[in-house]
C-alpha cells in the first residue's frame, strides 16, 4: 500500500501545477500535500484494478476524491464550523492561511477536482466521464456530503428532526460513508463494472464508511494528538452526538467489530491485500 500511496502523493503534486496568485495554490496544497492516509484514493484504485481495469486511468478520478476529501477538512475546520486548530499534525488552513484563503482553497479544490477528472481521464470514454461527474455532484451536495454536515452542526446544536438514532445513522451514511462509496463506484465505472458488480462494491464501502465513522468516534476518545495528528477529546467535551455517547463504548466497539466483519466478507472473493490491509490496520488499533 505504501507504493501505492507515493505514486498518489507524486500525482496530487504533479497535477495541482502552481499559477498566479500563488497564494491560493498553496493554501490547496498545504493539506493536500500534509501526509493524509489516502484512504479514498486508495479504495477508488484498488476496486478499480480488481474488477480489471488499467491503473493509468483511474488515477485523475482517485486524486480529484482526495481534494474533495481535503476541501470538507479545510471547511469542517473553520471556527463556523467544527472550529479545529489542527489537521494531520498541522495547524489547520486558516490557522496558516487566513479564514478567507480556507474558504477559497477549499472551493478551489471543490472545482479543481472536477476540472482535473475532464482534462486528465484520456483513456475513459465520454460516457464514463459524465457518470463519474454525476456521481461526483451527486455525493458532494445537498444530497451526500452536505447534508450529512448540516445534520451534525444542527445536532451540535440541539435541534434533531429524527431520533437521535436515525440523526447519527443520518451523519454517519451522510458525512463519511458518502466519500467511501463515491470513491468505490467511480473505481468500479472506471472499470465498467457491472451494476451487480458497483452494488457490491457500493455495499461494502457504506459499511466501511459507517464502521470507520465509528472508529473515528472511538478514537477521539481514547487515542492521541500524536497518533491522530488532530485535537482529541473533543466530542466528549462538547457533547457531540456520537456512536460512543449515544450507546457507550462497548457497543460502539461491537458494532464496528460486525461491520468490518461483513466488510471482509463482501471482498473475500477479490482476494485484495489492499483492502484486506486496511481493514486489519483498523480492527487491530481497536482491539489494542
Ligand atoms: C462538499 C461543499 C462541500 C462541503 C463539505 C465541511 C463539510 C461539507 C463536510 C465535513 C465532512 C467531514 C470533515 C467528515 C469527517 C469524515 C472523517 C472521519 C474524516 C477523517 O478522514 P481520514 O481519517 O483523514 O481519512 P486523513 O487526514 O487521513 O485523510
Amino acid at each position: 500500500m505504501k507504493d501505492l500511496i507515493n505514486l498518489i502523493d507524486k500525482k496530487l503534486d504533479e497535477y495541482m501545477q502552481i499559477a498566479y496568485p500563488e497564494d491560493i495554490f498553496k493554501a490547496m496544497k498545504y493539506t493536500l500535500m500534509l501526509p493524509g492516509k489516502r484512504l479514498r484514493p486508495v479504495m477508488c484504485i484498488e476496486t478499480a484494478r480488481v474488477l480489471g481495469c488499467d491503473i493509468e486511468k483511474v488515477l485523475p478520478s482517485a486524486c480529484a476524491l482526495e481534494m474533495l476529501h481535503v476541501q470538507s477538512l479545510i471547511h469542517d475546520d473553520l471556527p463556523c464550523m467544527d472550529n479545529d486548530d489542527f489537521r494531520r499534525g498541522k495547524p489547520s488552513n486558516h490557522k496558516v492561511f487566513g479564514e478567507a484563503n480556507a474558504v477559497l482553497a477549499g472551493d478551489a479544490l471543490l472545482t479543481f477536482a472536477p476540472q482535473l477528472i475532464i482534462e486528465k481521464s484520456k483513456d475513459l470514454t465520454s460516457e464514463q466521464i459524465v457518470r463519474i461527474l454525476h456521481e461526483y455532484t451527486k455525493f458532494a451536495g445537498a444530497y451526500g456530503l452536505i447534508a450529512g454536515q448540516v445534520v451534525d452542526i444542527e445536532s451540535e446544536g440541539g435541534k434533531l428532526v429524527k431520533s437521535p438514532e436515525e440523526t447519527l445513522d443520518f451523519i454517519h451514511l451522510n458525512k463519511t460513508a458518502v466519500l467511501f462509496r463515491l470513491a468505490v463506484r467511480i473505481g468500479a465505472i472506471c472499470a465498467n463494472a457491472s451494476d451487480a458488480q458497483i452494488k457490491e462494491f457500493d455495499d461494502f464501502a457504506t459499511k466501511f464508511g459507517l464502521a470507520f465513522q465509528i472508529y473515528d468516534d472511538i478514537m477521539d476518545e481514547i487515542s492521541s494528538f500524536e497518533e491522530l495528528g488532530k485535537s482529541i477529546g473533543k466530542d466528549k467535551a462538547s457533547g457531540k452526538l456520537t456512536y460512543v455517547s449515544l450507546y457507550g463504548m462497548e457497543v460502539a466497539k461491537n458494532k464496528f467489530n460486525k461491520l468490518i466483519q461483513e466488510c471482509y466478507g463482501i471482498i473475500d472473493k477479490y482476494n485484495s491485500a489492499i483492502l484486506n490491509e486496511i481493514l486489519n490496520k483498523l480492527q487491530k488499533r481497536i482491539s489494542k
